[in-house]
């Protein structure tokens, strides 16, 4: 690591939070017995493979819960914070950033991209994803649900109009999120399953955010409040509350310069036990629930429809499930990092449709396949059958429905990937697909306009 880089590093003990730099200070200075006591005492649970180290600005943005999640496992970890181009240019040079992107994370001798992919390495690492897949299901659907509100208020500082966004996230916070989790609360310690989990410690940064915009939002929802009170008291977390600890402040000014100078550049499927139908409840078209779709059809599982309810919503063995890939990992048990760039890159594709001005967003889908996702496919394939493990995943299965998508739109756009291109063929060989792809599967067809206002219609979406 370049100490150019190491702009602080503060390390959680398991005792105490100590700040250890600015890096240039002498390390003799703060030799307290507290800190020599951290070279004996092997961090908890933690296996010495390395350091974990995060790579990301020094504000909350995407790694705040990543370092929400390692303060509530008590791992410790060291920081490099991003203030100039050239050190993201240099992450990029070195292929650090498999899409080009941050928050990065070092940790078992990996670099994790991807923040949701770091969030399930950890919480299966340390025992805070649920005891089994349905619990995982369940904590899943309830991270994602934190995940959308807590990104619309991350999202807020960059945004001209403040005053209608404050409003959207109040009103969704009250009607849509929080009556889920003041449910979910009432009697149970835990949201999922008896235990600790990461939704829990999402849900706890979450309101936290959410009573530093609007201070009285929790007065009625009263459980929601007594847990806080409960997670507070987690060690890890009270600790990681505490003044000095790694938790980052509300951004600034400062905060929000930085970030803008450095983006200047432009299946268990066969032997499922089917214990009921699969019923997906969506409108008739793609959107978000095509990928599932596509993953049943591999996993040559039949399913129902039922058409235009408001979101995706899977029953499947007695449970109603919603959130997109919260389903898709029930299905096909591991997202990866692979596929939730995939989706990033899909998600650009299915909001086209909903956008006045198409072409400057076409040209950017275009840039960015080419240059950012594509070329990761194509080195993975350079070789390998699948993306992942020698066998078919998920991961296989969103990148065939996203490198049709693309196709649809850019013709030509595999010429220069051939790798890609050949995994298409195969891919078009795996029996559920094949079938999927013939005329008359349950495959949908690219939005038209009858479907863009139903869509309209039903959801009302503020764009
Ligand atoms: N889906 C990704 C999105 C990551 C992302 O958008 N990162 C931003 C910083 S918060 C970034 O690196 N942007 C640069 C870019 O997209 O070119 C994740 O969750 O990690």
């Amino acid at each position: 690591m370049k100490m150019s880089y190491v702009h602080s590093v503060v390390m959680v003990t398991r005792g105490t939070t100590h700040t250890l730099l600015p890096s240039a200070t002498s390390p003799t200075a703060e030799l307290s017995p507290a800190r020599l006591h951290r070279f004996v005492i092997p961090p908890k649970n933690q296996t010495m493979a390395g350091k974990v180290v995060l790579t990301y600005f020094d504000g909350r943005g995407r790694m705040e819960s990543i370092r929400w999640l390692l303060a509530a496992a008590e791992v410790e970890f060291e920081e490099v914070f991003l203030t100039t181009r050239e050190q993201y240019e240099k992450l990029l040079s070195d292929g650090d950033l498999m899409f080009q992107q941050v928050p990065l994370v070092e940790i078992d001798g990996m670099k994790l991209v991807q923040t949701k992919a770091i969030l399930q390495y950890i919480a299966e690492k340390y025992n805070l994803h649920g005891k089994d897949l349905k619990d995982k299901v369940m904590v899943n659907m309830y991270l994602e649900g934190t995940m959308d509100l807590m990104e619309m208020i991350m999202t807020l500082p960059f945004v001209k109009d403040k005053q209608p966004k404050l409003d959207n996230i109040e009103t969704k916070a009250k009607e849509r999120y929080l009556p889920v989790f003041e449910k979910a609360l009432s009697g149970p310690v835990y949201l999922v399953g008896g235990k600790l989990s990461c939704a829990d410690v999402q849900l706890m940064e979450c309101t936290l955010m959410l009573e530093e915009k609007f201070p009285a939002i929790l007065a009625d929802f009263r459980n929601v409040k007594s847990f806080q009170g409960r997670m507070s008291r987690v060690p890890g977390l009270s600790k990681f509350l505490q003044p000095g600890s790694q938790r980052k402040p509300q951004p600034d000014d400062a905060y929000l310069k930085t970030v803008i100078e450095l983006h200047r550049f432009v299946i268990p499927p066969k032997n499922q036990t089917m214990a009921g139908k699969v019923v997906l409840t969506y409108f008739n078209g793609r959107g978000k629930m095509e990928s599932i779709r596509w993953l049943l059809a591999a996993a040559e599982v039949e399913t129902e429809i039922s058409c235009s309810s408001r979101f995706p919503l899977v029953e499947i063995d007695g449970m109603k499930l919603i959130q997109t890939k919260a389903i898709l990992q029930y299905i096909a048990e591991k997202i990866n990092m692979y596929s939730e760039g995939i989706m990033d890159l899909m998600e650009m594709i299915m909001m086209l449709p909903f956008v006045t001005d198409k072409q400057p967003k076409l040209d950017n889908i275009e840039t960015k396949a080419k240059e950012r996702y594509l070329p990761v496919f194509e080195k993975a394939l350079s070789g390998p059958v699948y993306l992942v493990g020698g066998k078919l995943s998920c991961a296989d299965v969103q990148l065939m429905e996203c490198t049709l998508m693309l196709e649809e739109k850019f013709p030509a756009i595999l010429a220069d990937f051939r790798n890609v291109k050949s995994f298409q063929g195969r891919m078009s060989r795996v029996p559920g697909l094949s079938k999927f792809l013939q005329p008359g599967s349950k495959r949908k067809q690219q939005p038209d306009d009858v479907y863009v206002k139903t869509v309209i219609e039903v959801l009302r979406p503020k764009f």
